[in-house]
């Protein structure tokens, strides 16, 4: 089969799919929505409790509907904001200050979990993992939003450094700020979904997340999560944090902020 004719196929079973969800959800009821998507792998992990349908709904929609590789828009230098905004300050905890002090000189990346090699990577071996430039627009669910140029190596392969497991289905992301998120593997492996080094052709500057943020260009801004300490491969986000995969329910807003 072609490669057009494969995306066609998986596209009309995504909405077979879909209106499979959306319809039992219609004439049977939530519960057995919550079921079919379960079923297909399209349960998000804050898809319990009161707004839990809403989010699944939304959730199975777009990864039926969406194919994964379409592209966030990118602009040109020209179109850049002259102010970047920030939200958050750097940590104030100790190891945070004590490996900022000597320019992140001790600084290893760990990815661990579902993976076969696990790594530790210094931000010298992150720098020479090829890179990826892109200017894109970072929305604040807040509000307000910036257009910059990101540059980093992408997500897709540090993962593919460390082997990823078959039974994988979130990658975890865990900040020196004690804020965590994760990603399902679309998000994961998309092309513009950086591990992040650089803006607009400097170092990551302290506010914006340094030494290593993620830039997910598909989702609202609060999904970038600053000041990565490390990297954890996993089958489910039960016993991470409150399970809900992200502190973002527990303030009301959505696992998955894609836009
Ligand atoms: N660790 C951590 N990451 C974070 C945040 C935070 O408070 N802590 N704020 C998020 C939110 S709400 C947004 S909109 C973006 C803003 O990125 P910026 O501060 O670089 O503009 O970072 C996200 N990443
Ligand atoms: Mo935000």
């Amino acid at each position: 089969m072609s490669e057009q004719a494969q995306e066609i196929g998986t596209l009309s079973r995504r909405r077979l799919i879909k209106s499979s969800v959306v319809g039992v959800a219609g004439i049977a009821g939530l519960g057995l929505a919550r079921h079919v998507a379960a079923r297909y792998g399209l349960l998000p992990p804050d898809s319990s409790g009161v707004w839990g349908i809403g989010e699944t709904l939304t959730y199975a929609s777009q990864r039926v509907l969406m194919s994964h590789r379409s592209m966030a828009r990118e602009f040109s230098r020209s179109e850049c904001s002259r102010i970047v905004p920030v939200s958050g300050p750097p940590p104030k905890t100790d190891d945070f200050l004590r490996l900022a002090r000597n320019d992140f000189d001790e600084y290893r990346l760990c990815v661990s979990g579902l993976v076969s090699r696990p790594l530790s990577l210094s931000l010298a071996d992150l720098r020479r993992l090829p890179s990826r430039s892109q200017i894109t627009h970072q929305q604040c669910e807040e509000g307000w939003s910036f257009i910059a140029e990101w540059s980093g190596v992408p997500l897709s392969t540090v993962l593919n450094l460390a082997g990823v497991s078959k039974s994988a289905r979130y990658v975890a992301f865990f900040s020196f700020d004690s804020s965590y998120d994760s990603l399902d593997l679309p998000d994961a492996y998309h092309p513009q979904t950086l591990l992040a080094l650089g803006l607009n052709g400097q170092e990551l500057p302290a506010e914006h997340g340094a030494p290593v943020r993620l830039r997910v260009a598909r989702q609202l801004g609060y999904k970038s999560i600053k000041y990565i300490s490390r990297i954890a491969v996993v089958d489910s986000m039960k016993g991470i944090g409150r399970g809900r995969g992200s502190v973002s329910p527990d303030h009301g807003y959505a696992w998955y902020a894609g836009i």
